[in-house]
């Protein structure tokens, strides 16, 4: 009989919504609740694979706005673990370091919670001796690496070390207890069950390291299908890896190219089979869709002035595909020349050109740059990246939004009354 466990980390219960675009009650709901639903998906995969144990490997939480539902909500599903004798281990991560209800949740006691010191606990099934090394770090800052302080390797059984760290760093997540993959390979365990990226990586070598990325996207930018892994240990000590889907719904950018569309059907025609296509090769039940439409089409102007119309459309072919979402329509399409063929000037053209300059004066940034930055003042910490994380990435967001501006009104009066 195989040892078997389930691996996962950064299931970040109680995330707050991060996309601002997230316009449908419906759509916020289900991108809300999620994680939760992820979680329970976790759960009945360790009840229908009678596995023996489930390893979450740090933020089981996302911080300090974790609910008393939430309580209640991992008390039950910890209780079905309990009743199916299936043993859980966990650490804290630096998102659990801010939650104060981890604190005082009491867990069934076949939940063991790693504290600040390193501990070893050893579980027995179908004969074979597997021990769990696990350690939490109390503060969400961690700028050395936790990995001299794991124990070494017991003799006889098979070694499981449970960490949260963000190994030789990754971009987009904190530096959290950084450490080496060939550090983790020489310290003599069989499996390293690692949280903290949220991209899944797997590290072969002397031992098995894994990290298993979140089991639910939470925005586009953690985007494709997600997962938990599933660990097999045989008789004779062998370690197989198998990665399970857990994710409900699944954030996907799609982009459709215009060329050689004529007319407004044209257009929907091929927005439809795009997600036709993506329908077929995603396996989640929900599919949440950034839309960007690129390429030149005569009715370029068109598209930019009744945008709100698009993607109303958008919407509806999606719901008619069947559960599937409309995240954001962007457009990147190449607008076509204003310049009249004769050669005579045309006024919306020179019009066109001259806010253009107006857009790049010193004068007219600095207004709009204070206007942007009201904005973010005004919003809560957690929507403020929309205008960039920094000085470039605001410089950035305003080339974007004064040249879709200029285009904006260009395409209004370009194509006024015309459709
Ligand atoms: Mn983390």
């Amino acid at each position: 009989m195989p040892f078997r466990f389930v691996h996962t980390a950064d299931i970040h219960l109680d995330s707050p919504l991060r996309s601002l675009a997230l316009r449908s009650p419906d759509l916020a709901e289900l991108v809300g609740d999620a994680s939760r639903q992820a979680f329970i998906s976790i759960v009945d995969l360790c009840l229908t694979e009678r596995v023996d144990a489930l390893v979450i490997a740090g933020d089981l939480y996302d911080g300090d706005q974790t609910s008393m539902k939430t309580a209640r909500f991992l008390a039950s599903q910890m209780t079905r673990l309990h009743q199916a004798g299936i043993k859980v281990f966990k650490i804290r991560g630096n998102h659990d370091a801010l939650s104060r209800i981890s604190k005082q949740l009491v867990f069934p006691d076949t939940v063991t919670i790693f504290g600040g010191r390193p501990q070893s606990v050893l579980q027995t099934a179908g004969g074979i001796d597997v021990a769990f090394h696990g350690l939490s770090f109390a503060s969400p800052k961690a700028p050395e690496s936790l990995l001299p302080k794991y124990p070494a390797a017991r003799e006889g059984a098979v070694n499981v070390g449970i960490m949260h760290t963000s190994l030789a760093g990754s971009p987009g997540h904190d530096v959290y207890a950084p450490c080496n993959v060939a550090d983790l390979h020489s310290h003599g365990f069989g499996y390293w069950a690692l949280g903290h990226i949220h991209v899944r990586s797997v590290h072969p070598g002397a031992s098995t390291v894994v990290m298993p990325g979140i089991p639910q996207g939470r925005d586009i930018n953690e985007a494709g299908e997600k997962s938990v892994t599933l660990v097999t240990i045989r008789d004779d000590r062998t370690i197989e890896i198998e990665e399970r889907p857990t994710s409900i719904a699944q954030f996907e950018r799609v982009d459709v190219d215009l060329d050689g569309t004529v007319e407004w059907p044209d257009v929907v025609g091929r927005v439809r089979s795009a997600l036709e296509d993506l329908r077929t090769s995603v396996r989640t039940r929900h599919a949440v869709v950034r839309l960007t439409l690129t390429g030149a089409s005569p009715l370029s102007w068109a598209l930019i002035r009744d945008r709100d119309l698009l993607l109303a459309e958008a919407e509806q072919v999606a719901e008619q595909v069947g559960d599937t979402w409309m995240e954001k329509l962007e457009l990147t399409l190449a607008t076509p020349s204003l310049e009249t063929p004769d050669g005579i000037a045309d006024p919306i053209f020179e019009l066109a050109q001259s806010m253009r300059a107006d857009a790049g004066s010193q004068a007219f940034r600095a207004e709009a740059r204070a206007l942007v930055q009201k904005v973010v003042a005004d919003l809560p910490p957690d929507g403020r990246d929309f205008a960039g994380k920094d000085e470039a990435g605001l410089d950035l967001f305003l080339d974007k939004v004064l040249a879709s501006g200029a285009d904006l009104v260009t395409a209004r009066l370009k194509s006024g009354g015309s459709q």
